[in-house]
């Protein structure tokens, strides 16, 4: 039996699909729609809504977010999540992983000053091994951040990481195979997410997860779902801002030969000098290189 939805309620959504969604008000959930086409919400979202029956709802507001979780390439952006506390970055051996995928995710985190937590799942398959000691020497010793290592499957596999959800909202964010819902179904058995088993002959694995999703753990501790994502693109930082991104780089911020150095080609760089010194991780400083000539053109335009 719904309860009576009364007008003017706030509620959070819990659920998104295309231009529809799932707002909870009062732990119950609802179907709702917007009133205009342009879909400018997300899960995690505080909402003003209408009721148009018991059942259905219509978004008529948006309250202030406190972040809100996004990517962007040349051409668009795309909103994932919002009132996220923290960013459990999942990465695995198996379909694959490409670190610049994670170094994106932990830029992006750094930027928009939100936790951000290393998650390395089916630490039991032998072909982890190698990720395992990159992610322990540069990301963990290095880096310091901070790293969990787990294997879903396993009966106890998330049991390390249900402290660190204690009385936070995470996003599980990571490419397309990696486990995110293997993981949200061993925290929350009743989640219900559906998982798939990686098809042989697709490396990359089933892009199983279609529609973000927001599961509560207990009254003050919620997890984040959404889709595989390839790709996390961050065309949108400012270049002057993306050296204070980079744990290994922005102490040494200001002290190039020219003040307004832009790391890129200028004699007496000491961004450049800490590469030629081997001080600093090759994928992360082209990496840097890279965002930054992108973004620089950008600014140009
Ligand atoms: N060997 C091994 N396989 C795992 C582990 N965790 C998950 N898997 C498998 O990996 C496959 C993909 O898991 P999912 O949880 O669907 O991955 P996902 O990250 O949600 O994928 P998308 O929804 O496509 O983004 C499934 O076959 C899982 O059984 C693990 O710790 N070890
Ligand atoms: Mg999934
Ligand atoms: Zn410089």
């Amino acid at each position: 039996m719904q309860h009576l939805v009364v007008a003017n309620q706030v509620g959070l959504i819990i659920n998104s699909y295309g231009r529809q969604f799932i707002v909870e008000i009062d732990g119950v959930a609802y179907q709702a729609v917007t009133k205009s086409k342009k879909t400018e919400y997300v899960v995690g979202d505080m909402v003003n809504i209408q009721a148009i029956n018991q059942e259905q709802v219509q978004i008529s507001g948006l309250l202030d977010r406190n972040n809100l979780i996004y990517r962007s390439d040349q051409n668009r952006s795309k909103i994932i999540a919002s009132n996220i506390d923290q960013i459990l970055i999942v990465i695995a051996a198996k379909p694959n992983c490409n670190l610049n995928f994670l170094n994106n995710c932990l830029i992006f985190a750094e930027s928009e000053n939100v936790l951000p937590i290393i998650v390395l799942n089916k630490v039991e398959l032998p072909e982890s091994k190698g990720l395992v000691s990159i992610v322990d020497e540069l990301y963990c010793r290095q880096l310091e951040y901070q790293v969990i290592k787990l294997s879903a499957i396993t009966p106890a596999g998330c049991s390390i990481l249900e402290p660190l959800l204690q009385g936070k909202r995470s996003l599980l964010l990571g490419q397309s195979g990696v486990g995110k819902s293997t993981i949200i179904n061993q925290i929350i058995p009743h989640a219900y997410t559906k998982t798939n088993v990686i098809s042989k002959s697709e490396a990359s694995g089933c892009h199983t997860t279609t529609s973000a999703a927001l599961y509560h753990i207990d009254s003050d501790s919620d997890i984040i779902d959404c889709p595989g994502l390839q790709e996390f693109g961050l065309y949108h930082l400012d270049p002057d801002q993306l050296i204070q991104c980079f744990p290994e780089l922005r102490n040494h911020a200001g002290i190039c030969k020219f003040r307004n150095c832009r790391h890129l080609n200028e004699p007496g760089c000491v961004i450049q000098q800490l590469y030629t010194d081997g001080l600093i991780d090759q994928l992360r400083f082209n990496l840097f290189k890279s965002l930054l000539s992108g973004l620089y053109q950008k600014k140009c335009y």
